[in-house]
């Protein structure tokens, strides 16, 4: 396997109390134990991230033990420490139990104002982390976009500005960055891109790192992991999944279910 494959759960502000959110977590870890995910060297075995509400971290940590389910938080602030009122480090997370951070989701690019400025500071800040700590950047093109026929345009600023400065080998040599692709017209829309669709954009995604991340091979490049999010399904992730460069699926609402979690993972493998 030239990319190891990742199933990954965004919760999102989901589910709102801790005994639900410890019910979901002890049925992932029933679900997965028999997985070959539990053997995190078996490389053609799907890696499995959830990404939970950051309240039930430390819950996801106790309970996911052994179950071969990595964990990640939603986003991470910019500071390492000091005097930033509501604020989380990426220091934090990591030792806290976080192997990945979610950046540049589209939520918080429209709803919270986030810039590539704001994304590309805290990716820098996750990679002066130890490599334990891995970025899941999110990129993905509104509809007027991609009616204008601008996706790869947007897709290559939405990269080039979230990567800007980062130094591209110390990056792909240690794994430390996964592309997640989220056309932002297929988030909770219940419409996935197609196959196709999937595959034309993460091509894209592909050549703009190649372009961005200057200094770097190209075998290096083509290690990166690039994931499909946008209204993942059992029903949909086998066909997009298996495109040739669609690494993975980044699931919302479906992953909120631990079987239809289960059976998405069962799909990539
Ligand atoms: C896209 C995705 C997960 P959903 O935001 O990041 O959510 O699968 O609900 O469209």
């Amino acid at each position: 396997y030239l990319r190891r494959p990742i199933v990954a759960g965004n919760w999102k502000l989901n589910p709102p109390t801790r005994p639900d959110a410890i019910a979901l977590l002890r049925l992932l870890a029933a679900n997965f134990v028999n997985h070959r995910a539990t053997t995190t060297d078996d490389a053609s075995a799907p890696e499995v991230v959830i990404f939970p509400p950051l309240p039930y971290l430390s819950d996801a940590v106790r309970i996911l033990e052994g179950s071969g389910i990595q964990i990640g938080a939603q986003n991470a602030g910019i500071h390492e420490k000091g005097a930033y009122t509501g604020e989380v480090s990426p220091s934090m997370l990591l030792s806290s139990g976080c192997s990945y951070v979610l950046l540049g989701h589209s939520e918080r690019r429209s709803l919270f104002g986030e810039t590539n400025e704001r994304i590309n500071a805290a990716v820098r800040r996750c990679l002066d982390q130890p490599a334990g700590l891995k970025v899941m950047l999110c990129v993905g093109e509104t509809l007027e976009e991609y009616e204008d026929g601008r996706m790869e345009e947007v897709i290559d600023e939405q990269i080039r500005g979230c990567l800007d400065g980062v130094d591209a080998t110390a990056l792909l040599r240690d794994d430390r960055v996964v592309v997640a692709y989220e056309p932002v017209w297929a988030i909770g829309t219940g419409l996935s891109a197609t196959p196709l669709q999937a595959q034309v954009a993460h091509v894209a995604v592909r050549n703009s790192l190649s372009r961005v991340l200057v200094g770097a091979s190209a075998e290096d490049v083509e290690r990166v992991r690039v994931l499909y999010g946008g209204s993942v399904s059992p029903e949909t992730a086998y066909g997009v999944g298996s495109m040739a460069d669609v690494d993975g699926a980044l699931v919302g609402g479906a992953s909120l279910n631990a079987d239809s979690f289960a059976r998405i993972y069962d799909g990539a493998a």
